[in-house]
């Protein structure tokens, strides 16, 4: 049995290298300006034991006009739904952060 694996998040935080390493090529840019994917690319992933269908997705931003981050957004939302799971990817600098502002000392 296969499944299709979403990879979202906000831009910037490593969608596309983790995409790329996943289907063992370069299919996706990786840069270090956000915004560099702006739409799907799907590839054919393995991880150990596991053979899957990886989609790469544009940063998720909080747009739902006609803008282009809006339209990128509509995109990843289609993502989401053709998935079986989604990988929800975040900078983990700015997890601790909050993890940390939670923590009583
Ligand atoms: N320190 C660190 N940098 C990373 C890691 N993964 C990716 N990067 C760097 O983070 C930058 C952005 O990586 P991308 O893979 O293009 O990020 P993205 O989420 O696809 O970005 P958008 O497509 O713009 O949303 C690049 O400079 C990468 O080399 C990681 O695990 N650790
Ligand atoms: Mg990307």
């Amino acid at each position: 049995m296969t499944f299709t694996l979403a990879i979202v998040g906000r831009p910037n935080v490593g969608k596309s290298t983790l995409f790329n390493r996943l289907v063992g090529k370069r299919l996706a840019l990786v840069d270090d300006r956000p915004g560099v994917t702006r739409d799907l690319r799907e590839g054919e992933a393995k991880l150990g034991d596991l053979r899957f269908t990886a989609i790469d997705s544009a940063g998720l931003e909080e747009a739902t006009d006609d803008s282009l981050p809006a339209r990128m957004r509509r995109l990843t939302e289609r993502a989401v739904e053709m998935a079986d799971v989604c990988l929800f990817v975040r900078r983990t600098r700015s997890l601790r952060a909050s993890c940390a502002r939670r923590t009583p000392t």
